[in-house]
């Protein structure tokens, strides 16, 4: 068997409203229009995906919190009703999805070995959380591929932000070594925003892009210097300098995605692509994609 491997790694952010702004048939809601910066970047980022051959999106979302250990879906088929707690006035979403519930386990016991605390989900009326839908649908709307879905860990929140980077560095470690075990060809997609202080009060019509900016200049700042450190390839710096982040620009960094990401990357030392950036409710949002092949570290299979 081929060695698997990761062929894209993609910060992929999941504001309901971009579905939204979208209309896809599988949200209730209907939009005009809005947040057309970030649409657009998803649609570079489809565009280069479309051009890779692969088999599964891994997906690690910051809305299924796990108080103990990292779990892991594990059923082979979900669909209900996907109602975001926050804006249900703008995504009540009907998904269905396939599960690949073998590298599913094979990462559960890649972290299991290396001492992480662990379980798969088996509980066939599960909802699946809005982050992983929301990420999985604007990178693959077709949803013709299973998903991997991870857990976010909340040892950020219960120990410090030091645990949690470590746990999340482990895990992406564990996560690569059973992908190129598996002899898959994974995607994986980092769910979480970046700086992320909401504004307070909905306008009466979400997509008016007259409300739509930066609140705060130290978080803008805050985004622009992750950005930077991505684009020229510093990214054992930048998971050094998550906790400062995380802290200053309460960046839902805090959930682990990017840094199990760039862990599972192995700190990509190439040059990201930034698709977009802007904001959602005020919060900072980027579409980024490490295209290992584009690097030549890959071995060009794609
Ligand atoms: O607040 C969150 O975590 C959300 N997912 C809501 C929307 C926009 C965030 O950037
Ligand atoms: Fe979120």
């Amino acid at each position: 068997m081929a060695r698997g491997e990761i062929v894209l790694g993609a910060l992929a952010p999941h504001p309901p409203h971009l579905v939204y702004a979208e209309n896809p048939p599988q949200n209730e809601p209907r939009a005009e229009c809005g947040w057309e910066e970030l649409r657009w970047g998803y649609e570079r980022l489809r565009r280069n995906l479309a051009k890779k051959d692969y088999d599964v999106l891994i997906v690690h979302s910051p809305h299924w919190r796990t108080h103990v250990g990292h779990h892991f879906l594990g059923v082979p088929h979900f669909e209900s009703l996907s109602v975001d707690p926050i804006f249900p006035n703008l995504f009540r979403f009907h998904y269905t999805l396939d599960v690949d519930v073998g590298l599913a386990e094979a990462i559960h016991d890649e972290a299991k070995a290396a001492g992480l605390v662990t379980k798969m989900m088996r509980n066939p009326n599960f909802r699946v959380d809005y982050g992983t839908i929301i990420s999985c649908h604007l990178t693959n709307p077709a949803w013709d591929k299973p998903i991997v879905g991870i857990s976010s860990n909340g040892a950020f929140f219960y120990y410090s932000d030091e645990v949690g980077q470590a746990e999340m560095i482990a895990l992406g470690q564990a996560t690569r070594r059973a992908v190129e075990r598996s002899g898959k060809r994974a995607v994986l997609l980092a769910s979480n925003s970046l700086s992320h202080r909401h504004f307070t009060e909905e306008p009466e019509v979400p997509e008016d892009m007259t409300h739509e900016h930066v609140y705060h200049h130290g978080q803008y700042l805050w985004d622009m210097r992750v950005l930077d450190l991505m684009r020229n390839g510093k990214t054992r710096q930048l998971v050094d300098e998550l906790p400062d982040f995380i802290e200053q620009a309460v960046s839902e960094a805090k959930a682990g995605c990017l840094t199990w990401l760039l862990s599972a990357l192995d700190y990509p030392e190439y040059p990201a692509e930034v698709h977009a950036y802007g904001s959602v409710i005020g919060t900072g949002n980027a579409i980024v994609e490490w295209d290992p092949a584009s690097a030549g570290v890959a071995g060009g299979r794609a």
